[in-house]
């Protein structure tokens, strides 16, 4: 593989031409192009399989439902590439080990179980009975259930999760780490501390009807191509779209709809941001600070005037409680506090919220550069004042929409992957089976880590993903996994979390993917997921499995469960995995709103979950949404001495080519990156003023107070549209930089948004301390 590495700024409009050649050239370069195409064409729709890319909804109106990143996700799957027990005969794993991310997911799918082998360093063929007993052995070895860890990735089932959650729960744990807790976290906590409902409110045809539309800190163009449409359509039809984002992203510029032919051949594509803004990193909070207090002040002027006022005060009195309490809070931050720590001037804030003030019907949108900070529960809950002081929510084109990342991590949650379990459903759960859950919280990753660190873990099993280089702090991370005993990964494809093996043992255990054939006991199956807008749709796999040796997740789940400890008096593993309708009937019964879940699963398009906080019910304690009043944070870094310079603030972020850990090329197109993914973008001045010019190479330092060296070597400095100040590097390469204990406030997420850092010149003795 080799690639031509250049620097090249895209002057096209997102989408168009170039998404759609990058797309056939992904799928005409796999080997198996005629089944890419049809598996492409059957995405999305009432039959066919669920798009695994992203969690964005269907519209179910588009002839081509998919996009490119949709396309790619699809034939990274369906490649005939795997790896075999002839691959891992000749390849060592701390040979592999050295390999890039991108090297190891190459090579394409695993294909039957394997086991390492701690003498020779390599894995080994087992077969699924003694893979099973093996976990088994591990499992009943533990001195209590809390010495295990069960760590999800957003793609697996409902079915896959639901079991897998009574596996832990029967076994007498709630240790669920899982993706959610390095993702979506504070948009869950936030929103079910305000409205006692941790989903988004709205549902994709809200988009058609909105006026304003407001995107906070993400890049829909890479991460959620789909939702270009529904801005684009949204603006066609008048909405004015409002975008703060500390980079300059192509797509929330202009967007060419590759559906559109004409807009693909002619330079016809549409503006989608009416105005763009560029905060600070982590300022986000104070600029819905300033939006709000530019609007209170308009507010009682007004009323002051003898007029009406611009909040909705019958929506504020029938439904809210704590409003005086978060206006003096808002009255108390000085527009000089807010304009230092947002970034923004006061015109430009003031100029936002009159595009605000004047729209009727109002979104609100976000993602990781909300979600991934010390403050952000603060800052989802501040989105969410804003719209309850219009009372932007419980009508059409307006509500808050979280826009999640694992096309079924959402669906996760609702099923029970959760380490801090609502009382009422495991109260369902034991009621249902007949048993008693553990009561105790678990662990989120952070926590599962550290307990890992500190000895108290003894097996890991991880349903999908790629926790060892998912995860911040990669050193650390990396320790902790090898202080278990067993770790077991459940996966499509050769990851680094394979190589960073237990103590004792390590197991990788080939599982279907979403796209492939699903064949049980009980005949052909097909599983549910749930997207952003709380629909569940049914999925079933069209393509032919590569090999006869790969399970599906649910038959994993439910093998190590029967190994671990057989039957219970009313569960049978292996007949639940036999046939999914059997698992659809117990969530049904343990579930709020899967009732008559088999026979809704048939509805084209799905069902739709419903959502009380839409419909203005507030199940928090009162009965009322509660407004918050949390103070701007002082400073982004508390733990750090006031005294110490903190140069940089570095976001870590995906780049085109990549899903999450998944390396899919080394292009970046809209950023004009080509061939290279270790590169820091950085402002001109910020480059021109340090001495450096483009294209030098830097070594990036973390500045933390515990002691530990945290660096990465030789990145190449961009020159970017940043504000000054402010870095951003991609994600997993520059995860060694993530204090594993600099987590979200009341979240737990780590803040891979703001990394306070340092950086100096590379020089050859740089590269060799810390490689
Ligand atoms: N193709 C593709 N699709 C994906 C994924 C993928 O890796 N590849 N990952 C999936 C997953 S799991 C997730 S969670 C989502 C992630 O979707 P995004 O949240 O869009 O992902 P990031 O690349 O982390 O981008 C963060 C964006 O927020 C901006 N930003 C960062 N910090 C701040 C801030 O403090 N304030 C503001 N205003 N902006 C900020 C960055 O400049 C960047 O544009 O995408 C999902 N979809
Ligand atoms: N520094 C930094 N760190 C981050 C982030 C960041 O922005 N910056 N983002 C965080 C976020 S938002 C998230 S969601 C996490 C993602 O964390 P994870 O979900 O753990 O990571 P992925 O890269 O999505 O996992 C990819 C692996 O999943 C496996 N896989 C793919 N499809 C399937 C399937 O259908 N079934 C099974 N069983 N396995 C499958 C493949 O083997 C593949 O190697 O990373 C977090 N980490
Ligand atoms: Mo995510």
């Amino acid at each position: 593989m080799k690639f031509k590495s250049k620097i090249k700024p895209y002057k096209a409009a997102a989408g168009g031409w170039g998404s759609l050649e990058a797309t056939t050239r992904f799928v005409f370069d796999s080997k198996q192009a005629l089944k890419n195409m049809v598996n492409l064409m059957r995405m999305n729709k009432s039959k066919g399989f669920d798009c695994p890319g992203c969690a964005w909804g269907d519209d179910n109106k588009s002839t081509f439902s998919f996009c490119e990143n949709g396309a790619k996700a699809v034939t990274w799957e369906a490649t005939r590439r795997h790896v075999d027990r002839e691959f891992f005969a000749a390849h060592r794993v701390s040979r592999l080990y050295l390999e890039s991310d991108y090297f190891l997911e190459y090579q394409g799918r695993v294909t039957e179980p394997m086991r390492y082998n701690v003498a020779t360093d390599h894995y080994e063929p087992i077969s699924w009975d003694d893979a099973f007993a093996l976990i088994g052995k591990h499992i009943k070895g533990m001195e209590n259930p809390n010495q295990l860890e069960l760590y999800t990735s957003g793609r697996a089932s409902n079915e896959a999760s639901w079991l897998y959650q009574l596996f832990g729960r029967v076994l007498g744990t709630n240790n669920f780490p899982d993706c959610s807790n390095m993702c979506h976290e504070a948009s869950g906590f936030g929103m079910r501390q305000s409205l006692g409902v941790g989903k988004g409110t709205i549902r994709l045809e809200d988009f058609d009807q909105a006026d304003g539309i407001f995107v906070f800190g993400q890049n829909p163009g890479t991460n959620h191509p789909r939702m270009l449409h529904s801005l684009r359509h949204a603006a066609e039809h008048g909405a004015r779209i409002v975008t703060f984002n500390t980079l300059r992203e192509r797509g929330l510029e202009r967007f060419a709809d590759p559906q559109k032919p004409l807009e693909v051949v002619t330079p016809m594509a549409g503006e989608i941001s009416h105005r763009y803004y560029q905060p600070n990193l982590g300022g986000d909070m104070a600029v819905v600070r300033g939006m709000v207090k530019a609007l209170a002040e308009t507010h009682h002027a007004r009323i002051a005037a003898g007029q009406s006022g611009l909040f909705d005060t019958q929506f504020i009195a029938d439904h809210t409680e704590g409003v005086e309490r978060y206006l003096q809070e808002v009255a108390a931050t000085s527009w000089a506090f807010i304009e230092r720590q947002s970034g923004l001037s006061e015109a430009q804030i003031r100029e936002a919220a009159e595009i605000y003030q004047h729209a009727e019907r109002v979104i609100c949108t976000w993602a990781m550069g909300i979600t991934q900070h010390k403050h952000s529960l603060a800052t989802v809950r501040e989105i969410v004042n804003m719209q309850l002081l219009f009372g932007q929510l419980g009508k059409p084109g307006a509500g808050l929409c979280p826009v999640r990342g694992h096309s079924n991590v959402q669906g996760n949650r609702t099923m029970g992957i959760d380490e801090q379990p609502p009382a009422a459903f495991l109260n369902s759960l034991g009621a249902h089976f007949g048993f008693e859950p553990p009561r105790a919280h678990g662990h989120n990753t952070v926590d599962a880590l550290s307990a890992m660190l500190r000895g108290e873990v003894k097996v890991l099993i991880a349903l999908g993903g790629n926790l060892a280089a998912a995860a911040p702090d990669s050193r650390r991370t990396e320790e902790a996994l090898r202080n278990c005993d067993l770790t077991v990964h459940i996966s499509t494809k050769l990851n680094r979390s394979h190589l960073v093996t237990g103590k004792k043992d390590a197991l990788i255990l080939p599982a279907l993917g979403r796209t492939e054939q699903d064949v049980q006991a009980g005949g052909k199956q097909f599983i549910t997921v749930e997207d952003s807008f709380s629909m569940v749709h049914a999925s079933e796999g069209i393509g032919k499995p590569l090999s006869d040796s790969q399970r599906s997740e649910t038959a994993i789940v439910a093998g190590i469960a029967n190994a671990a400890f057989g039957n219970t008096p009313t569960i049978n593993w292996l007949e639940l995995a036999g046939d999914y309708n059997k698992i659809r009937d117990h969530i049904a019964a343990t579930i709020p709103g899967f009732s008559d879940f088999n026979r809704k699963c048939e509805q084209p398009g799905g069902f739709y979950l419903g959502n009380a906080a839409a419909e203005l019910r507030f199940p928090t304690a009162s009965g009322k949404a509660q407004f918050s009043h949390a103070p701007l944070p002082a400073t982004l870094f508390p733990q750090l001495a006031t005294q110490q310079d903190v140069p940089f603030v570095l976001q870590t972020l995906r780049s085109h080519d990549q899903y999450n850990t998944t390396i899919y090329g080394l292009d970046d197109r809209y950023r004009g990156v080509y061939g290279q993914r270790e590169v820091l973008f950085m402002n001109p001045e910020d480059i021109a003023a340090a001495g450096y010019q483009a294209g030098d190479l830097v070594d990036i330092e973390t500045i933390w107070n515990d002691g530990v060296q945290r660096a990465v070597s030789g990145f190449k400095l961009v020159s970017y549209a940043i504000p000054r100040g402010n870095l951003a590097a991609y994600y997993p390469e520059t995860n060694p930089l993530v204090p594993m204990n600099s987590i979200g406030d009341g979240t737990g997420t780590p803040t891979s948004k703001s990394v306070p850092v340092k950086i100096t010149r590379t020089t050859s003795r740089s590269t060799q301390r810390i490689a």
